[in-house]
């Protein structure tokens, strides 16, 4: 060292890392000056004006926090609140779900659904008897930060067959013949209903067939489910895949989050559902959740957690919240048929568009090509990652025709 000095660490082997795929779009969004820029990146809903929508009912739900003389801002308990851990897991699972009433459920109150994913990959990690190295099987493709989330943790992150390209739909053969032939007890990642980022979700009757090769090979179902209610409008609904696996008694757990169905994405309100065999497993399962949250987080933060936990225990907040739901779902799906109709009846754009009404959810796979939504980001002010997604809540009644004109444009290669 110079000078016969000793240096501390001074991180000359730091590689610099690029920005987040998606969030570098939300930043440059932001420094975008053009009047007519579109943010379709994030998925984040916003109404018809572009703006981010407080629920009503979360508006509520704070004011009567805030009136509540006996709030305090002490810690939780390591897991979580139990009034929102048990709610959050009767939400997914179902009220009358067979592995709450005989209390085989281990829930942790996680931060969002990253969190819940992370807890969830780190506890398979650390306890799951996987059949030889550390792998779990992703769609492809998925959300971008699973890859991330399963390495952090040791665990190899390799791909399954989900969507087809050429129908731009599921491809529901290569992805059944592929989970045939996994290794039996593989971990497998799915998404419990609209998925990110394609808007493709196996129908009923395709689930079915699903689980009977999981429960065959005896795979491990690892379910993430950030849109519960944004794929139907309906939140039993869109948890149907999910209740489906429990009620065949599919090993698995459940990721929750609840930062896009009640908005509260900044908040970091999620959960981590594991289903044991049997209630002393559960029991053994939860001391364990409890000491890695521990370590990790020490125990989680109560703001949004209280106000979930307020809006699901009182019945009048909580119909509220469903309408709520139904009016982001609504606006979403009116968004789907307008961009539809400019693009066949108006534009007559070159291609097949069904898609853009057939997906379901916050996301479209436009099926447009890398350099198509380059030119879109670059030449027309239109954000949206590289792989064709767009956030369908991005959309609204002032800025669909600009992007359909810009998409038109894209497509035609006249950007
Ligand atoms: N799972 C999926 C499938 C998902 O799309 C997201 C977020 C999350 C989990 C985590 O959300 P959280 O806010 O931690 O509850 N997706 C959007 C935002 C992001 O990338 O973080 C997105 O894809 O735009």
């Amino acid at each position: 060292m110079s000078n016969g000095t000793i240096h501390a660490e001074t991180w000359s082997q730091v590689p610099l890392a690029p920005p987040d795929s998606i969030f570098k779009l939300s930043a440059a969004y932001k420094d975008d000056t053009f009047p007519n820029k579109v943010n379709l990146g994030v998925g984040a809903y916003r109404d018809d004006d572009n703006k981010p929508w407080v629920l009503p009912v979360v508006k509520k739900a704070t004011k009567i926090l805030l009136e509540d003389p006996n709030l305090d801002h002490e810690y939780l308990p390591i897991t979580g609140l139990p009034s929102y851990t048990t709610a959050a897991a009767k939400l997914i699972l179902g009220e009358d779900s067979p592995a709450i009433a005989s209390g085989r459920v281990s829930s942790a109150q996680t931060i969002s659904g990253t969190g819940a994913n992370h807890l969830g990959a780190l506890f398979l990690s650390r306890f799951y008897q996987f059949n030889g190295d550390k792998k779990v099987y992703l769609s492809d493709p998925t959300w971008v930060n699973h890859f991330a989330i399963f390495r952090n943790v040791g665990i190899d992150p390799l791909t399954y067959p989900y969507y087809d390209p050429k129908t731009i739909g599921l491809a529901f053969g290569a992805f059944l013949d592929t989970l045939k032939s996994l290794p039996e007890r593989s971990a497998v990642l799915l998404h419990a209903c609209a998925h990110n980022p394609t808007g493709v979700d196996p129908s009923r009757e395709q689930w079915g067939q699903i689980c009977d090769v999981f429960l065959a090979k005896g795979h491990y179902a690892f379910f993430d489910c950030a849109y519960q209610g944004f794929a139907s409008g309906d939140l039993d609904n869109d948890a149907w895949a999910v209740r489906e696996f429990v009620r065949r008694e599919v090993p698995l757990l459940v990721c929750q989050s609840f930062a896009k169905n009640a908005g509260l994405y900044g908040e970091r309100v999620g959960a981590l559902h594991i289903v044991a065999p049997t209630v002393e497993t559960a029991g053994r399962v939860k001391s364990q959740l409890s000491v890695l949250t521990r370590s990790e987080i020490s125990n989680p933060p109560a703001y949004g957690a209280r106000i979930v936990s307020l809006i699901l225990n009182n019945p009048e907040l909580f119909d509220e919240w469903k309408r709520d739901i139904k009016t982001m779902a609504g606006r979403i799906i009116q968004m789907r048929k307008e961009l539809y109709k400019l693009l066949t009846e108006e534009l007559k754009t070159p291609g097949n568009w069904d898609h853009i009404i057939n997906q379901i959810g916050m996301f479209s796979f436009t099926g447009i090509s890398p350099d198509q939504s380059q030119a879109l980001v670059e030449k027309a002010h239109v954000y949206l990652t590289q792989n064709g997604r767009i956030s369908m809540a991005g959309l609204n009644s002032h800025n669909v025709r600009y992007f359909a004109e810009s998409l038109d444009r894209a497509v035609r290669g006249d950007l």
